[in-house]
């Protein structure tokens, strides 16, 4: 995984184990299923969202880190994902994140009054929901970024820059790329994301594939970390008193 932050990486020996990191992905469980915001439940934890284009995975990657071949519904007909799904991770009596599955965007068969309600669904989810502390975009990696992922990705850049949401961004089906189609796909989306890039953010770029089971270990170990270890910069910064932020009281000293 290229992580194109600048922010300290942790050393190996803080690392969890695959075993653990595996052990936490796989305890997802359905939560519940909502077709508009105002019916999404309200929530304390920090939720990963799993989005980008229709077709490019989402549902698939989401399975995968569960270890479960129908948690979330993944089809070969692109628009399968018409709600936004909920999975609640951790242990049973004290869940800790959750995973929100969101319904795919710029599928051309789709009527333009849909497409354009399920932007308008998927930007307002981004804007307005307080929980949302991670944000998965998957990438079809023989496609790139297109059109839509970059306008996504101009939406979130202040708080993705500000690192108050973490990005990871999924190449996926790259069991269907050579070596070089495979490098290629990672420097272009690296450059693209650098720009992103603080000293406060969390960003990074991985290949994966499902089919071949290739970067699973490494995204469920940001993942894991998001929720589990690594304090955002903000709270770092607002735990640290020597950049707390100057109130009225302060500027006067
Ligand atoms: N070769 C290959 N195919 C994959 C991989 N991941 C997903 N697919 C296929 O891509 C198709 C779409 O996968 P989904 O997971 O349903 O995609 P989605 O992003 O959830 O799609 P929507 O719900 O329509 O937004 C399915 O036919 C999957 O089998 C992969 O790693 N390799
Ligand atoms: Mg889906």
């Amino acid at each position: 995984m290229t992580n194109t932050s600048a922010t300290p990486q942790q050393t190996p020996a803080d690392d969890p184990t695959d075993k653990v990191v595996l052990g936490w992905t796989h305890t997802a469980r359905f939560l519940t299923t909502a077709s508009e915001l105002v019916h999404l439940p309200p929530n304390e934890l920090p939720e990963i969202a799993f989005v980008g284009r229709s077709n490019a995975g989402k549902s698939t990657a989401i399975n995968t880190l569960a270890q479960q071949k129908r948690l979330a519904f993944a089809s070969k007909t692109p628009g399968r994902t018409q709600h936004i799904n909920l999975f609640e991770l951790g242990p049973k009596d004290a869940a800790n994140a959750w995973f929100a599955d969101l319904p795919g965007y710029g599928y051309a068969a789709v009527a333009r009054s849909a497409k354009l309600r399920w932007q308008k669904v998927m930007a307002d989810y981004l804007e307005v929901r307080r929980s949302l502390s991670g944000v998965v975009l998957m990438v079809d990696s023989r496609l790139g970024l297109t059109d839509l992922d970059k306008q996504l990705l101009e939406f979130v850049r202040p708080r993705v820059s500000s690192g108050e949401i973490k990005l990871l961004v999924l190449l996926t089906k790259s069991d269907k790329l050579n070596r070089k189609e495979a490098d290629a796909a990672l420097f272009g989306t690296q450059d693209f994301l650098g720009e992103m890039a603080t000293e406060a953010s969390d960003v990074s770029v991985t290949l994966f594939s499902a089919l071949k089971k290739k970067g699973v270990e490494d995204v469920a170990r940001a993942l894991y970390e998001w929720v589990h270890v690594a304090p955002t910069q903000v709270e770092a910064d607002l735990a640290d008193p020597a950049v707390a932020p100057i109130t009225p009281q302060a500027a006067a000293e």
